[in-house]
């Protein structure tokens, strides 16, 4: 039914091939596949996933920041839209030097957010509903203030004196990072009184590194694993995992690290159907996270895509998106899974990387949600959400403004005053007002996520980037024993007449979203796109 309101609003429905009702392509109980789907342990395959900062998405008490009994309220609302799991960004207690990624006590919550039974709370309300929840895991450092780095900074000899990285100079010979990878200021190594030594930090001066050569932090954080996944947790969301260990001649991901890695992946496959994704710091390819396909992680984030599209668009060419994809088709091993994205709490909002083309959003989002992978949405790209001007951490708080449910002055999120401003365009970019809206991004969101449930093709089916006479053009097809589809996309400003080769024997092309023509001869088709549009057709 939303699916047909949304062709028949995007005017695809008028053409009598492509009717989700025809006989041909008949229409199943699409809810009961999905539930199927999202049962076992291949459920992250399928699950549409959702990015939450929580201090931006719910506040439920009037003091301005979200938290999570705010959250466990909008559970029905991110349902209505698709989604079948959230990923929370850190919610542990943090002085929020890094927006709670500086993490001051591992088993426990941010008093802003609420109590630990109110992240139960969460968990059995989402798990009520079919929902899965994972968690940022952040490994590579804690805060300042977590009693582990007060202990160890304490003296020389204390039982966590080497849990931490320390030197008796601003180097070490033994770590190359120092001087090589200084993310955040002007050194990594920050002089500490107490000990009349160094310690390494790969981010800011409150984010001390832990030193994984100590077997005892080995242990411990795979008991911070353990912990939550006693909670309950469906898995974790690695953070700049790479960087857990350093070495005299190489900054890069070393084998140490994937080691651990291993071991963190006996952990949580103790557990069933817990998954592990991983941010990865290789921008551009995400092969080494996957180990031999079922050792390391489940998923880790498409970036090349992901951080990439909007210089992708810019040039008004398909060649490095489809490189992207055709590079994780056949390097990555057999098993590993895209998490599919176009923003993060990282990164500028989708409305700044489409430079304000709201059609580069749609058609991003159209790349993001057809691919194989699983499609993780940072929360508000669903309404077009604006940047924000106010900085209150750091510069990524622009992306990082509260969400927009309905209409001011609190829109929805707080009837306080919110901690960070909200961004621009809230009274066209809030949920109340796009829900009702067939042409708003939010009812294209939806039509996307409609598209893609209960239907395995999207999240396990096979993969092939085609063949296509014009630069501008992406174009793939999607395949398994079930159906077929084959995905374009006119990445040009203008419109595109191509042909595109067609070796699998597709026929009778039925476009079942977006805009544009496909007509199928042998083994060749001939396409015809609007500027700025993208569609997918069904061909099985
Ligand atoms: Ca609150
Ligand atoms: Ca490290």
């Amino acid at each position: 039914m939303l699916l047909a309101l949304a062709l028949s609003a995007l005017g695809c429905g008028d053409d009598g091939a492509d009717r989700p009702s025809d006989p041909v392509f008949p229409e199943r109980d699409w809810e009961a596949e999905a539930d199927l789907l999202l049962a076992g342990p291949d459920w992250y395959r399928h699950a549409v996933f959702y990015e939450v900062y929580v201090r931006s998405l719910q506040d439920s008490d009037g003091d301005g920041i979200g938290d999570l009994p705010g959250l466990t309220s909008r559970l029905d609302d991110l349902r209505a839209l698709g989604v079948d799991a959230l990923w929370l960004m850190p919610i542990m207690p943090t002085p929020f030097k890094d927006s709670g990624y500086d993490v001051a006590d591992y088993e426990g919550i941010n008093p802003d957010y609420g109590a630990m039974s109110d992240f139960e709370a969460l968990l059995d309300a989402a798990h009520a509903r079919g929902m899965r929840v994972i968690i940022d895991l952040v490994l590579n450092h804690t805060s300042s203030e977590h009693a582990w780095f007060q202990e160890s900074r304490a003296d020389k000899t204390n039982p966590k004196a080497d849990w931490y990285v320390w030197s008796d100079t601003p180097s070490d010979p033994n770590n190359s990072c120092g001087t090589q990878n200084v993310v955040f200021g002007p050194s990594a190594w920050e002089y500490d009184a107490g000990r009349d030594q160094y310690y390494f930090h790969r981010f800011y001066p409150e984010q001390p590194d832990l030193n994984y050569e100590s077997p005892e932090v080995v242990a411990a954080t795979l008991d911070v694993a353990r912990f939550w996944l006693d909670k309950g947790v469906d898995g974790f969301r690695c953070d700049v995992i790479s960087l857990l260990y350093e070495s005299a001649d190489d900054c890069g991901f070393l084998d140490k690290t994937k080691a651990y890695i291993k071991q963190l992946r006996q952990v949580v496959d103790e557990y069933p159907d817990r998954v592990l994704v991983a941010e990865p710091t290789n921008l551009t390819d995400a092969k080494s996270y996957f180990g031999s396909g079922n050792d390391q992680f489940h998923m880790a984030f498409h970036f090349g895509f992901g951080y990439f599209w909007s210089l992708q668009f810019g040039s008004q060419n398909a060649a490095a998106t489809l490189a992207t994809f055709q590079n994780a088709l056949t390097e990555y091993p057999a098993g590993s899974q895209d998490a599919l994205v176009i923003g993060s709490h990282d990164v500028v909002r989708a409305f700044d990387a489409a430079q304000g083309d709201e059609s580069r959003h749609r058609r991003a989002a159209l790349i993001q949600m057809t691919m194989r992978g699983s499609p993780f949405i940072y929360y508000g790209e669903e309404l077009g959400m604006r940047s924000g001007t106010a900085k209150v951490v750091d510069f990524r708080d622009s992306a990082r403004t509260p969400m927009l449910w309905s209409g001011g002055p609190g829109y929805g999120f707080t009837t306080g005053t919110p901690w960070l401003p909200f961004g621009a365009d809230a009274d066209s970019t809030n949920l109340e007002v796009q829900q009702g809206d067939p042409a708003s991004m939010h009812s294209y969101y939806r039509s996307l996520l409609g598209l893609r449930r209960g239907r395995a093709v999207w999240g396990s089916g096979d993969a092939e980037i085609l063949s296509v006479d014009h630069a501008g053009v992406f174009a793939a097809r999607r395949f398994d024993a079930d159906q077929r589809y084959v995905v374009v996309v006119n990445m040009t400003d203008d419109p595109v007449s191509a042909k595109l080769a067609l070796p699998g024997g597709e026929s009778r092309p039925g476009r079942v979203l977006g805009q544009g023509t496909l007509t199928i001869e042998g083994e060749a088709g001939t396409l015809s796109m609007p500027a700025r549009q993208g569609a997918v057709f069904r061909t099985k």
